[in-house]
């Protein structure tokens, strides 16, 4: 495959005004005519052809200002469309017909059917699936839609932007027309045609414009999407409130559908959505998906500023749109929940996706400076870490700076295709401040390093800092980068000492270190007792965190540090160097009692909010184990030692779990998905995994799967059952009652499929081995596949990584197979084999050959290729 780079970028030499298409929609094919309105940019090269991007196009017509253009001044081939002779200058009209089959579409990509729906997808390129197009995002052109069908088979028709003349044509068929006056680039452009429910509500804007809101479902599903609609109307409030930021359109449309590659995407005015993240009921949805449902609402939403009106220029800045929009989703939820609990959320999420991306195969910087298939870098790397970054230079600036560079940044490129240097010296330009030091986040891959040393002696604190930054599979520099490291001096009476820096190398504002070189060191003078240091309070930088700290300071933070952050650091330290080291010596030695006590101790502490407290307590997961073991992992160690550190807690916790679980139960209350019930649902079932580990018996757990009357209770029960408890009565016949109520409701029997898949049990193979028998299960519906693919390869360690190698080939095959079908979501899945070289020898010569075989078909697509290419490399 072709490398692109992104010093290779030249800026388009034609420009798009304006883009009017008729697609008239039947059965079986789809007729596209598209007329671009265009002209040669100014210095461009006026010997130069226009040229087309296409994908598995074919042309049916072809006209220039209205006359059919000589077949010796173009070729069309599939993927390209080259025009030779145009007006130096002058502006042109070429109309390009082009004839689609969505039916037999499986990528889901370009314009495709989903339950009989019609619907697009364009991001990254698949607007040159519909029709040849200059489809790269600093093309940006005003668009007018005439959309056309049957109207039985599709009484909705919508597109982009606000609506214009609809009515009715003979035989049976209708048309619509929309029109964008917003310019944007191809990738954002949509329509969706079909049977459809709504449910509609409305917004007033700041300054007083109507917003006609509307959610639309497959048919009979409306009711389940009040939570959308009110997320929807939560989230274009805040931006007002928080960034000054209006909607611009009379309408704003969500469309949720059942085959998706993703969670969603933002199409100016028409938001299309993986029906994962529109559909919520109480009875068919946690609270996860509560929470994911209104983070991924108002992700999409908040995209209309950052990401629409303001877009990349090219694709190597793709985190310009998507780090600083997932850093205002996360500030939403923190606004609209607990700021601290959604923080450690997304730290731990950070920890367990970016982190393993960051120091594997897979590595590649914030902005990535080559590509073989930019489908493959909407990563965790490009969207978790980049929204790290914007929270840094939020940290460094502080609030009035980061908003003034904010504000800034909107008037300045508004309607623009921008890079990430506009973006910083907006913040640099409003704020004085000098960011180049700090750009080098964007540029440089990898997890730095920060090692903390402290002394203390005749009252004074000295802290010693150092950064590193080891060169990984992206070979980017090393260079040291600006780290704002927020901390506190923690006393004896749990309250922050206030201390004065004595005048050292690094620079203190407030609370934040900044440390900007490889080593520095601060002294805080004139203390009357040592205090506890808590170290980068909030996770204020992506780092990997070595304090040398005993474990008497770290216990002490996690009863006294007044930052709810750092106490749950230093539990989870604690934890991870305990599960850490008892994975490496292959021994199920108990926790240190001290920490079992300080676990129990939180689980109990009422003036926590349960939310916390069940994050406080939560053990590691098997992959975040087997990541802090690094090297040789042996997956069955990692278990062994995860169980018993869970017995250790369960055993002394029992009595007080039981009486915290009791105190928290609120029977006869209707269910309610807010943030503070939610939370004492999390920690009522965390206490109801260790009670169930405690007795070693399934009874509880199937009372509480049997009485539940929301699906977080029904399926934290099943889950333990089917977890703890595989093969016993209670387990099978949970599963079986889960199936055959839920069977018809795709979402739920996603669960269903993934409940089983991560049962930590050798015998899953056979089982996930027959569920993809299962009437079921298919390959064409990415969340399916997802459930039962990627709940196996990335939820169950124990079995996935099984020594004889089978959980692997079972995986790669069903990739190859998808693969066929959908390339983009077998080459996520695949990214399931990214550590596999952290594995010990044995397992290692398994993966290798496993992917090896998979590699080696003819056939793969340029997806799939890629990620194994550098996963092997
Ligand atoms: N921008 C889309 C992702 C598109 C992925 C293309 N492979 C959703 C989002 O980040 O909001
Ligand atoms: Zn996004």
């Amino acid at each position: 495959g072709q490398k692109i780079r992104l010093s290779d970028y030249r800026p388009p030499a034609f420009l798009v005004r304006h883009v009017e298409m008729r697609i008239a929609l039947h059965d079986g094919h789809a007729a596209v005519e598209t007329t671009i309105h265009a002209r040669r940019a100014e210095g461009a090269d006026p010997a130069e052809p226009l040229v087309l991007d296409g994908d598995h196009l074919s042309l049916v017509a072809l006209a220039l200002d209205g006359t059919a253009i000589d077949p010796r001044r173009f070729d069309a081939a599939p993927d390209r469309l080259t025009i030779r002779d145009l007006p130096g200058s002058d502006a042109f009209a070429l109309r390009i017909e082009t004839r689609l089959e969505p039916e037999t579409n499986t990528e889901l990509m370009g314009l495709y059917r989903s339950n009989g729906i019609w619907c697009t997808q364009c991001e990254a390129e698949g607007f040159r699936r519909i029709t040849y197009f200059p489809d790269r995002p600093d093309v940006l052109a005003t668009y007018r839609v005439r959309l056309e069908a049957d109207h039985e088979a599709a009484p909705v028709l919508l597109s982009n932007g606000n609506p214009s003349e609809s009515g009715d044509l003979d035989g049976g068929r209708h048309f619509a027309v929309w029109d964008d006056p917003h310019p944007k680039p191809s990738y954002l452009f949509a329509l969706v045609a079909g049977r459809l429910d709504v449910l509609r509500d409305g917004f007033r804007t700041a300054s007083g414009r109507a917003v006609d809101l509307a959610v639309y479902t497959e048919p009979g599903l409306a009711d389940r999407a009040t939570y959308a609609m009110d997320a929807l109307k939560r989230s274009m409030a805040w931006d007002e409130r928080r960034f000054g930021r209006e909607y611009d359109l009379d309408v704003f449309n969500v469309v949720a559908i059942s085959d998706f590659n993703m969670g969603a995407m933002e199409n100016k005015g028409l938001n299309v959505f993986n029906h994962k993240y529109v559909l919520l009921a109480p009875d068919t949805a946690t609270d996860a998906d509560y929470a994911g449902v209104e983070t991924v609402i108002a992700h999409e939403y908040f995209h209309n500023w950052t990401g629409n009106r303001i877009t990349c220029r090219d694709w190597f800045q793709l985190c310009l749109k998507e780090g600083l929009t997932v850093y205002r989703d996360q500030e939403f939820s923190a606004d609209e929940r607990a700021r601290t609990v959604k923080r450690i959320a997304s730290v731990h999420g950070l920890k367990a996706q970016q982190f393993p991306e960051d120091q594997g195969p897979l590595q590649h910087p914030v902005r990535p400076t080559q590509y073989r298939e930019i489908n493959n870098f909407y990563t965790a790397t490009v969207y978790e870490k980049g929204a790290e970054l914007v929270r840094m230079l939020a940290t460094i600036l502080g609030e009035a700076g980061f908003r003034a560079g904010m504000d800034l940044y909107f008037a300045r490129h508004d309607g623009d295709a921008a890079t990430i240097e506009d973006f910083l010296r907006c913040f640099a330009d409003a704020t004085g401040a000098d960011l180049a030091q700090f750009a080098l986040w964007y540029d440089q891959a990898g997890t730095p390093e920060l090692e903390v040393q402290e002394s203390f002696g005749d009252g004074r604190l000295t802290v010693s800092l150092r950064q590193s930054l080891a060169k990984g599979a992206a070979g980017t520099g090393t260079e040291p980068m600006h780290i704002p490291v927020r901390f506190g001096l923690v006393g004896a009476d749990g309250a922050d000492i206030a201390a004065e820096p004595v005048a050292g190398a690094a620079e203190i504002e407030g609370d934040v270190i900044h440390l900007v070189t490889a080593e520095a060191e601060v002294v805080f003078d004139g203390l009357a007792e040592r205090p506890r240091l808590s170290m980068l309070r909030d996770f204020s930088a992506p780092v990997t965190l070595r304090h040398e700290q005993s474990r008497e300071d770290k216990l002490a933070l996690a009863r006294l540090d007044p930052n709810g952050f750092g106490r749950w650091r230093a539990l989870s330290d604690l934890l991870g160097e305990a599960l850490r080291a008892a994975a490496v010596a292959a021994d199920e030695a108990p926790l240190d009692p001290r920490l079992v006590e300080a676990l129990v101790e939180c689980a109990a502490e009422e003036r926590l909010e349960p939310a916390l407290r069940a994050q406080m307590i939560a053990i590691p997961g098997e992959s975040e184990i087997a990541r802090l073991v690094g090297a040789n992992v042996d997956p069955e160690a990692v278990h062994r030692a995860r169980e018993a550190a869970i017995r250790s807690v369960a055993r002394a916790g029992a009595e007080r779990f039981r009486a915290v679980r009791d105190g928290l139960s609120r029977s006869g209350e209707p269910f309610s998905p807010d943030a503070s019930s939610a939370g004492r649902r999390a920690l009522g079932n965390a206490l109801l995994m260790f009670l169930s580990a405690a007795a070693a018996e399934p009874a509880e757990a199937f009372a509480a799967f049997r009485d539940a009357d929301n699906m977080t209770d029904r399926m934290a029960a099943a889950t333990i059952l089917a977890h703890r408890f595989p093969g016993s009565s209670e387990a099978e016949e949970a599963l079986d009652r889960f199936h055959d109520a839920f069977e018809a409701d795709p979402l739920v029997l996603d669960k269903w499929f993934t409940l089983r898949a991560t049962v930590p049990d050798p015998a899953t193979l056979d089982v996930v081995r027959e569920l993809s028998r299962h009437p079921k299960f298919t390959l064409a519906n990415p969340n399916r596949a997802r459930a039962l693919i990627g709940g196996f390869a990335t939820g169950n360690q124990r079995v996935f990584h099984r020594a004889d190698g089978e959980g692997y080939r079972w995986t790669a095959d069903r990739l190859g197979e998808l693969d066929r079908l959908n390339p983009q979501t077998a080459a996520r899945l695949a990214t399931a084999f990214r550590s596999w070289r952290s594995y010990e020898a044995g397992r290692r010569e398994q993966a290798r050959a496993a992917l090896s075989t998979l590699a080696a078909r003819p056939d793969l697509s340029r997806d799939l290729r890629d990620i194994l290419d550098r996963t092997l490399s």
